[in-house]
């Protein structure tokens, strides 16, 4: 667990999607930033498989805390029945072995292939254009910055507006995007969705005939695009990809 100041709250409650009770796997404990695309794709994950959790909200002061659980200090960390299970990938391929119904890795070997490369592509590019869009233009992060830090301290709320947008405006550096103007950084937005509503035509899910873990991952850093204003204009523009973020909402929403 992380130290004292985490915020302990049920996650899904009995009575999953479908009229399904919720199913209860002994104990599962989300450690998480509500914010996060890589906390969302894992409570999609529990939702889809109708598996009972709490959440243990993180408060960013804490963040340094995470280390105790993940060595790496980044959330999610999944806790089940005293094991603790980090990073959004680990934790799918986790739940799969361990709760095989519904799936979310497709059982064909191309296939299942396919849904790696879109999940890491999702993880490991989608994610630092969301990261730039919503925290680092000034007019998003007047609202996301707020949402980051809702579990913090009063000081920390009337800080964070000052510090947090030059600290991940430093880390989208690091990795590139960060680098290029507001305009590149659309124009590739806009690639990557005209690719996705590619990849969604004459279909339902990204990889074979359900829903997989490449959905999961590709909505969850989308719509974190789509959370920011020009990334909502891009997405917007593409009547494929609305559609099937509908569909995966519907099927992965958490129950209620
Ligand atoms: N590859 C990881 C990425 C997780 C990640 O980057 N989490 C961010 C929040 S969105 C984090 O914990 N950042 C804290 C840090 O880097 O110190 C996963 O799939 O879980």
């Amino acid at each position: 667990m992380i130290p004292s100041g985490g915020v302990a709250r049920t996650g899904a409650p009995a009575g999953g999607a479908g009229g399904v009770r919720a199913r209860l796997a002994s104990m599962i404990t989300l450690h998480q930033f509500e914010v996060s695309p890589f906390c969302d794709k894992v409570r999609r994950i529990l939702h889809w498989k109708r598996l009972d959790y709490r959440i243990q909200e993180v408060p960013l002061l804490r963040a340094p805390g995470i280390r105790r659980i993940n060595p790496i200090g980044k959330l999610p960390c999944l806790e089940h029945d005293g094991t603790f299970v980090a990073d959004s990938t680990d934790i799918a391929y986790y739940l799969e072995e361990r709760f095989p119904e519904p799936p979310i890795l497709p059982r064909d070997p191309a296939e299942r292939a396919l849904c790696h490369v879109l999940e890491d592509w999702a993880d490991e590019s989608l994610y630092f254009y969301e990261m730039r869009l919503r925290f680092t233009l000034p007019h998003n992060a007047k609202r996301w910055i707020p949402e980051l830090v809702h579990a913090d301290s009063r000081v920390l709320k009337a800080l964070a507006p000052h510090l947090l947008p030059g600290m991940l405006r430093r880390l989208t550096r690091k990795q590139g995007v960060g680098r290029k103007s507001l305009q590149q950084v659309l124009a590739d937005v806009a690639r990557h969705a005209d690719a996705l509503a590619g990849l969604l035509e004459g279909r339902e899910w990204l990889v074979g005939r359900a829903l997989s873990l490449a959905d999961l991952a590709v909505f969850a850093q989308i719509r974190c695009i789509r959370g920011a204003e020009e990334g909502a204009r891009i997405i917007e523009a593409c009547p494929a990809v609305v559609t099937w973020m509908e569909r995966v909402e519907a099927a992965t929403a958490k129950p209620v």
